[in-house]
This record gives C-alpha cells, sequence and structure tokens, in this order.
C-alpha cells in the first residue's frame, strides 16, 4: 500500500495528527498538500504535547521524510518559528523537503484577509486571519509568488510589483490603509532565501521515484471535507483543495497511485468559524462536549462550536473522497452520556432527505432527524481490543459504521499517541 491519504471527514479538527502518528513508523514520506498555517494538529507523544500548524505531523516520527508539496501556502517566517521551535526541543528536522512551486504568504494576504473579513461584517467567514484566501486567490489569479521565485531577485520584484499594483489601489482607496512598498516585501523575501535554499527542490518527482521505489507515501490533509473550496458548504470554506483529490493536484502524482482513503471522523462534530451545521448544540450538551473534549481551535484558540455525529456528511465525505475505511476519534469524549443522539437523516421543509442536500440553502435549514443511541460510564482511555470495549460503545461504534458508508478501522479512545483501538 504505497501511498496514503489521510482526510478530515468533517469540519476539520477530527484528530488527523494522531491517525498519521499511527501510521508513523511505517511510513517513509509524509505530505502536506493543502492549506498552510491555518491548520492546527495536535499531537501528543509520551505526555508531551505538540501543536503544528505549517508543517506535517509526520515530522514527529523519527526516519520519516516530511514534505510541503505544491498545493501548500506557505508563510516563510511562519514556517522557520515552527522549525526553531522544534529543534529546540530536540526534534531532527533537517529532511525537511519543500516544493520549489509551493506559493508565499506575504504581508498583504494576511492583511487582505483581516480587511476582507471586517469588510464582510455579518457575512464574514471566520477565517484564521492567516492570509490563506488572499495567497490562494493570487495563485489562481496567477499574481502569486512561488518558492522559486524567491532565488532570481529580478523576476521576484517584477512579481511582487504585478502583485502589489492592484492590492494597492484597493488597500488605499476601498481599506483606508496604507500602500505596500514593494521593497518591503522584496527585502524581507529574500532575507529567507539562504535559509530556505537547501529545503527546496521538486517535491513532485521525489515521490514520484518513491512510489516506484515500493516506499510509503502519506498525504496528510489540512482542514477537511466540509471545507473544501468545491464540496464544503461555500462560502463558509477554506480556500484549498482539502478532500482527497487534493492530493493529486496539491502534490504531484497521479490520482492512480493512490491506494488507499482514510476518513477521520470525530465522534461528534465539531466546526470552527461561521458556516452551517445542522447537528449544532447551542445547550448545555453543547458545552459539556466542549469542555470534556476540550474544543478549542490549536491555531487562534477559539471555542470550536460542538454537535452530535452526522451521518449523512459521513456517507458525503466517504463519497466525495473516495474513502477505504475511517478513524474514529474521540469516543472516550462521549464516557458519562447516558443517549447519545445521532443524525441519521434531515428534516428540510417537511420532508425526509437522507443526504447532504445539493441547495446549500436547503443544508442552512435542514433540521436533523436523531436515533438515539444508550451511552456508557466505563472510563474506556486503557482499552485497546474493540471486544474489551463496554457493549453500549460496541454498539454505537458499530451502528455509526452501518450508516456512515465506510468501515471504522480504528477508534481513539485517548489524546495520547498510544490511545487507540485498531480493528483487524
Ligand atoms: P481560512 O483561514 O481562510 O482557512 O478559514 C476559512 C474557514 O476554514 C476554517 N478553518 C479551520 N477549521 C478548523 N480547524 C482549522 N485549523 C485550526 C485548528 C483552527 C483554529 O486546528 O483548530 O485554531 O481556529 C481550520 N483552519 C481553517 C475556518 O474556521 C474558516 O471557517
Ligand atoms: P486535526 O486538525 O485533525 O489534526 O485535529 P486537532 O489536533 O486540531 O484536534 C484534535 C484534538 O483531539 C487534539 O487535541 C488531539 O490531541 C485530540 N485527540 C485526538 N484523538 C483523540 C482521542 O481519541 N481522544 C481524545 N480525548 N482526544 C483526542
Ligand atoms: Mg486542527
Amino acid at each position: 500500500m504505497p501511498a496514503i491519504v489521510i482526510i478530515g471527514a468533517q469540519w476539520g479538527d477530527e484528530g488527523k495528527g494522531k491517525a498519521t502518528d499511527l501510521l508513523g513508523s511505517r511510513i517513509d514520506y509524509v505530505v502536506k498538500f493543502n492549506g498552510g498555517n491555518n491548520a492546527g494538529h495536535t499531537v501528543v507523544i509520551d505526555g508531551e504535547k505538540y501543536a503544528l500548524h505549517l508543517l506535517p505531523s509526520g515530522i514527529l516520527s523519527p526516519g520519516v521524510i516530511p514534505v510541503i508539496a505544491n498545493g501548500v501556502v506557505i508563510d516563510i517566517e511562519v514556517l522557520f518559528e515552527e522549525l526553531d521551535a522544534l529543534i529546540a526541543r530536540g526534534v531532527d528536522v533537517s529532511k525537511l523537503r519543500v516544493s520549489s512551486n509551493a506559493h508565499v504568504i506575504t504581508q498583504y494576504h494576511r492583511t487582505l484577509d483581516k480587511v476582507t473579513e471586517r469588510f464582510l461584517g455579518k457575512r464574514q467567514i471566520g477565517t484564521t486571519g492567516r492570509g490563506i484566501g488572499p495567497a490562494y486567490a493570487d495563485k489562481i489569479n496567477r499574481v502569486g509568488i512561488r518558492i522559486q521565485d524567491l532565488f532570481d531577485e529580478n523576476i521576484l520584484r517584477q512579481k511582487v510589483e504585478g502583485a502589489l499594483h492592484q492590492k494597492n489601489h484597493l488597500l488605499v482607496k476601498i481599506y483606508n490603509r496604507r500602500a505596500i512598498e514593494v521593497e518591503e516585501i522584496v527585502s524581507n523575501l529574500l532575507s529567507y532565501a539562504e535559509r530556505l535554499r537547501p529545503m527546496v527542490t521538486d517535491t513532485a518527482l521525489e515521490l514520484h521515484q518513491a512510489l516506484d521505489a515500493e516506499k510509503i507515501v502519506l498525504f496528510e490533509g489540512g482542514q477537511a471535507t466540509m471545507l473544501d473550496v468545491d464540496h464544503g458548504t461555500y462560502p463558509f470554506v477554506t480556500s484549498s483543495s482539502s478532500t482527497s483529490g487534493g492530493a493529486s493536484t496539491g502534490s504531484g502524482i497521479g490520482p492512480n497511485r493512490i491506494d488507499r482513503v482514510i476518513g477521520i471522523v470525530k465522534a461528534y462534530t465539531t466546526r470552527v468559524g461561521a458556516g452551517p451545521f445542522p447537528t449544532e448544540l447551542h445547550d448545555e450538551s453543547g458545552e459539556w462536549l466542549r469542555q470534556k473534549g476540550f474544543e478549542f481551535g490549536t491555531t487562534t484558540g477559539r471555542p470550536r462550536r460542538t454537535g452530535w455525529y452526522d451521518a449523512p456528511i459521513a456517507r458525503y465525505s466517504a463519497r466525495i473522497n473516495g474513502v477505504t475505511d475511517f478513524v474514529m476519534t474521540k469516543l472516550d469524549v462521549l464516557t458519562g452520556l447516558e443517549k447519545i443522539p445521532v443524525c441519521v437523516a434531515y428534516d428540510v421543509d417537511g420532508v425526509r432527505v437522507e443526504e447532504v442536500p445539493a441547495s446549500q440553502s436547503d443544508f442552512h435549514h435542514a433540521v436533523p432527524i436523531y436515533e438515539e443511541f444508550d451511552g456508557w460510564t466505563e472510563d474506556i482511555t486503557g482499552v485497546r481490543n474493540f471486544e474489551d470495549l463496554p457493549q453500549k460503545a460496541q454498539d454505537y461504534v458499530l451502528a455509526i459504521e452501518a450508516i456512515s458508508g465506510s468501515r471504522i478501522s480504528a477508534i481513539g479512545v485517548g489524546p495520547g499517541r498510544e490511545a487507540i483501538v485498531v480493528r483487524h
């Protein structure tokens, strides 16, 4: 099984970092193919907590070659900060590879992200403010700066001039901000070039060769299916392809090289930022899930919105991504609930709808139809075999498996790397 893709099957923060880590010892390459430092992966190893944003979480596994591929947008200052923090904790980061085709996030992208959100007012997306959307907009608009441009000062200057031409007009005339100087950006980017140079390579070629040599390559998706720019709850999405197809375009390997697609689902649902969320809880159950599951943003610290498990979303994700198996995380968080509601379908204007509605307006007012399952009270964090889980917990997992569209191959029962039940 040389190429494995891990993607979030809900709205993110399902615990993808942990799933990556679970496979870590067998993996040769871990590839980040979308997004940037909007992502937040928390990985706990031997009681030590690591919060990663731009770096793929595989960087924590010795022997793994971490890759930041072409589909990523890179804030270079953040990249170096993250590398330095890991170096200070004794992590070997020397193997990191960065695609020469990846795009760069600059100061003007961060500024535009923030002013656009402010301008949107009530309609704002709730972005992480890291400049992600404006950097991808420049890429698609063909005025982006790529990593390779840092190694040719003349080209870099021309491109920054091109990128700033319209933006300065917008910043000064519309947003009442000061104009950004070309030289300020150019000299800032050039200051990173020498440290970056040894990491930069044709990552698509290297991954292709690795797959030919039967190496195991893991593609680690940032954000999640429902935040995908095409398949998510647009416009309340991130600006990249966070579904499994993004692993192909975002890294330069053919889709036929992908053998396995692991969808990560939480045993309940969370969302950060604005947008529809049918099973969202506004009562004490929602607060209970937030506190018990420690549902606060890894990047921004924002409280996450919380709700019950939504099976139509899991089925949608299984379809869109070609999920071969699900990993369910955070089952331990549900311990202590008397009854656990699971959304099995929606009521849209009095009609029972089994799948995620094609119309966003319908999704905005879809009312969940719940089925209730019995809870359990036993502590499950030490369980490692499925058969040792309380019967009611097994029943919950099996019921969710039956309605979610794919097999659940492993179950997270605690934050630690080892707290996982692998099913055979
Ligand atoms: P952006 O900044 O343009 O990507 O924001 C657009 C939407 O995408 C959501 N988004 C996320 N949702 C969940 N987790 C993310 N990463 C962090 C984490 C989030 C944090 O792991 O906790 O710390 O706040 C992430 N990144 C982007 C975002 O909320 C917008 O809805
Ligand atoms: P990601 O964005 O998908 O990588 O997920 P995050 O790291 O943002 O959020 C997941 C959080 O859940 C992290 O704090 C993990 O340590 C934690 N976590 C992962 N799996 C489990 C689990 O099975 N049980 C519990 N209690 N916590 C978990
Ligand atoms: Mg996260």
